[in-house]
């Protein structure tokens, strides 16, 4: 926790739900940066790591682990660890009191995990009990029945060689088995897999399908597991998930997810940040040139925002705002420079060295940052930014002599620890299972380009790498929506009018009723004022009159989520500027629907100071101590809006006002907004934020160890750089009509027992006009009269120039030359039977929700 300054301990910090699987009591970031010391030749400190592994780490703890988390980054830390301490012993100068330690402590572990295999499938219970397994009573897991598709085929690396260091054959048996089974369970037209699947009944629960989270390492690992193992079968696997991937998904530059069983049908308008690590499988498999695209749209996003965003939409703005220092794009970085040799990739990595540096190092580490747009972070570091961002970023610019062994002998498992080649031609006795029969030979020309013909293309040519990137120079900066163009250009094939799109849709408009009602939804209107729409395909009056229908309802609920996210105002920030934080700690503030908007207005910059009463609740009793400065007042007993003035009055030039919840933390609690009180708030002029317990007990600590503490209430964290570090000014700057401290008096006397919330359910009740989806859980809220709509969305998208283009000519282009190509483009044409197209409808719209309640 590089905020507070300590380890994180599960159980002794606030859950933070499913991230905090991954902890198991085991010391997980020593164990997952082991072999990184030694990649980095730092040998007495892996040494003296591995004594202190092997000295304090236990693996019997009372503690529910997710068995995917747990394999690659503690089984995989191990024998990283193992295998380099071998190598390390053979050379004969360190480890030579090595004695198969670390292998030992893995067999353990693998032991340990084997008991989530029991299942009829033999795919793998999503999460284990260390001490308890999965049946006994006292395990309190074992009823899950879903586990993503990653989850399940990110195995066989770590028990294959597991299995083939030690000569026990039953590790890399289960997970070839797991393997088996997802292979069996492909979607046999499209090739793709889902993104959750039954691990009962193998029935796929999401069946959404990419390259990004819930899926990712499964196909990794496929091509990997040839690598490592020399098992064609597994290569066969891969490169038939790859046509079907580079058939449907693969939109260069962009990777966007489909639906397995109508894979011509987006599922998505937004891209998730692991995904980035698919350029490098691409290098892997040989495939450079969608490798390249891929990474040039990804670094441009990256240079727009200093970071990756943990989602982002095809537009390129931010969907999901964090970015918890995650390695993939470094990961693709690297194995792009390997490929080409291009200098342009050394480019790329010092931008992300620059940016780590200046944006995400804490006095006691990197923080993950919460989010992007302000540059607010968060009190966690995760054991792969040691395991996989400071290695790939170290290989990327090591020299063969840097690295003390040869690299090119191991592969990298997802969390970069490097397994031996060696191991594919020891104690091979898992009889490797034959597909070659059920592998029909791909008619595929992105197989001309693979693997070994890479010498071929690239005679270490950087120009051929160039030349691929120059087109999409601009594609962030000048790109337009293209989320759903695949929706319609189905229809516009099915040479059927364009639907009618939500975002156009009026409730009053007799016309677009008699369009809804062609597609079979239907409008109810609820006493409350408020509109909901019901669909019912067999209500439709043709068949693409029902897909249509599906789209708009699609389309809608979309809109709506995206419209309640826009009411929100966004997050603030609070960055600490003095000795010895000089800008570099930066926490995650909420905003107030009052007083100034940090967005409009310069940042308000100026020493804390504690209010007395510290609710500030009532006239300030130290309006000396806290005159020209930032107020610190705690939550509770009254209106946000009274305290505000009652430090205004006071003569404060901003105010903190700190979460009396003990151990609230912006890393579990979702942003939090200070509403007003009802009346008219004009009269606050001086800017405040929230902070929750856990940020405002590192401003309260820091005034305790060095009493004069100094913060900057922005929209943004500004840049830190030398200049905080010599301006020891007071508190000047702000915009607040307060700067004199000249009191403003306050007008409220209402006192109210409790804080009012901000809620959507209030802000969505006060419009009289909503429209929600009722048969759909996701209740849409939209205002249709209060839509604005964008030109360029309704008929423009991309071109790889980064030009806006007419949508209709492009997509006629595409619709002849998809339909030439291919033959799966012409299912919009055919007439479906209603009751199909209801079952579709009803998997698309299930599918659809999911994924909208789904996080990474
Ligand atoms: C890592 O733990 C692994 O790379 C995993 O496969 C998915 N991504 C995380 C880091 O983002």
């Amino acid at each position: 926790m590089p905020l507070t300054c300590r380890g994180r301990v599960r159980g002794q910090e606030p859950s933070r739900g499913d991230v905090d699987d991954a902890l198991g009591k085991f010391s997980l970031t020593l164990i997952d940066s082991l072999d990184t010391l030694v990649v980095l030749n730092k040998t007495k400190e892996f040494e003296d790591a591995v004594r202190k592994v092997l000295r304090d780490v236990n693996l019997d703890n009372d503690v529910v682990v997710s068995v995917f988390e747990t394999n690659i980054r503690v089984l995989g830390g191990l024998l990283g660890g193992h295998s380099l301490a071998i190598m390390l012993k053979e050379k004969g100068e360190y480890m030579q009191w090595y004695n198969d330690e670390l292998l030992q402590m893995a067999k353990q572990l693998g032991y340990k995990l084997l008991p989530a295999f029991n299942t009829t499938s033999g795919l793998p219970y999503p999460r284990i009990n260390l001490k308890f397994g999965i049946r006994k009573p006292e395990a309190r897991t074992g009823t899950e029945t879903d586990t993503c598709t990653a989850c399940a085929g990110t195995l066989i690396l770590e028990f294959a060689a597991l299995s083939r260091f030690t000569g026990a054959t039953i590790f890399e048996e289960y997970a070839r088995k797991a393997l088996d089974f997802l292979w069996e369970k492909r979607q046999r037209s499209s090739n793709l897999v889902g993104v959750t699947i039954n691990i009962h009944t193998g029935d796929w629960v999401r069946k959404d399908s990419g390259v990004g989270a819930g899926i990712d390492s499964y196909y990794e690992y496929l091509l990997k597991a040839y690598v490592l193992l020399g098992d064609d079968s597994f290569l066969e696997r891969f490169n038939t998930h790859y046509d079907a991937i580079m058939r449907y998904i693969s939109q260069p530059p962009l990777l966007l997810d489909v639906h397995i069983h109508k894979p011509m049908l987006n599922a998505r308008t937004w891209m998730d940040a692991l995904l980035a690590f698919f350029p490098g499988l691409q290098v892997l498999k040989g495939d450079i040139r969608p490798a390249i695209e891929t990474h040039e749209m990804l670094y441009q996003v990256i240079k727009k925002h200093n970071f990756l965003p943990e989602a982002f939409t095809t537009d390129f703005r931010v969907h999901w705002a964090q970015h918890p220092l995650r390695p993939e794009f470094a990961e693709s970085t690297y194995f792009l420079y390997k490929a080409t040799g291009d200098p342009y990739y050394l480019e790329v990595g010092k931008t992300l060295i620059e940016n780590l540096n200046k944006y995400a190092r804490v006095p006691c580490g990197f923080a993950a940052m919460k989010d992007v747009r302000t540059g607010s972070h968060e009190d966690r570091m995760d054991s792969f930014f040691l395991a996989e961002m400071f290695k790939y970023l170290y290989l990327l610019f090591a020299d063969k002599e840097d690295i003390i062994f040869d690299i090119e002998d191991y592969i990298f498992t997802t969390e970069a620890h490097l397994l031996p080649l060696w191991l594919s031609t020891t104690n091979q006795s898992i009889s490797k299972k034959n597909t070659t029969s059920e592998y029909t030979e791909l008619d595929d020309s992105n197989f001309d380009w693979t693997c070994p013909n890479t010498q071929i293309l690239f005679p270490n040519d950087p120009l051929y790498a160039q030349s691929i990137r120059e087109p999409l120079k601009n594609v962030v900066d000048k790109s337009c929506p293209r989320g759903i163009i695949r929706v319609r250009e189905e229809s516009f094939r099915s040479g059927a009018k364009p639907p009618l799109r939500a975002r156009d849709f009026m409730a009053t408009n007799p016309e677009h009723l008699e369009i809804l009602k062609k597609m079979g939804v239907s409008l109810i209107h609820l006493k409350d004022g408020r509109v909901q729409l019901v669909q019912h395909a067999i209500q439709a009056a043709s068949s693409i009159d029902a897909e249509d229908g599906l789209r708009f309802m699609q389309e809608m609920i979309e809109l709506s989520s995206q419209q309640q996210k826009e009411q929100q105002l966004p997050p603030r920030a609070v960055q600490i500027v003095s000795h010895p934080f000089f800008g570099r700690v930066v926490l995650t503030a909420g905003p107030a629907q009052f007083g100034l908007d940090l967005s409009k207005h310069k940042e308000t910059r100026g020493f804390v100071a504690s209010s007395k009463p510290y609710n500030g609740c009532s006239e300030l009793t130290n309006p000396e101590a806290v005159m020209g400065k930032i107020a610190l007042i705690q939550r509770g007993q009254c209106m946000f809006a009274e305290k505000a003035r009652n430090i205004q009055n006071a003569g404060a030039i901003g105010g903190i006002v700190i979460d009396d919840n003990e151990g609230s933390s912006s890393d579990t609690a979702p942003l939090f907004q200070m509403a007003g009180d009802g009346k008219d708030t004009d009269d606050i002029k001086i800017p405040m934020l929230f902070l929750f317990s856990k940020e405002g007990s590192i401003i309260l600590d820091a005034i305790r160890e060095y009493e004069e503490v100094e913060v900057l209430l922005s929209d943004k964290a500004k840049d830190r750089d030398p200049e905080m570090e010599n301006e020891e000014q007071p508190s000047s700057e702000n915009d607040s009509q307060n700067q004199s401290g000249e009191q403003i008096s306050s007008s409220s006397q209402e006192v109210d027992l409790v804080d009012q919330e901000s809620s959507e359910e209030n802000s969505l009740n006060s419009h009289p006009e909503l429209l929600s989806l009722a048969d759909v859980d996701n209740a849409a809220s939209i205002s249709p009269s209060e839509q604005t709509s964008n030109p360029t969305e309704n008929h423009e998208t991309t071109n790889l120039n980064g030009e806006c283009t007419d949508l209709d000519n492009q997509l006629q282009e595409q619709s002849e030359t998809e339909e030439d190509s291919n033959p799966n483009v012409s299912w919009g044409k055919k007439v479906q039977p209603i009751d199909s197209i209801l079952a579709d409808w009803n998997e698309d719209i299930e599918a659809f929700e999911m994924m909208e309640k789904d996080e990474l």
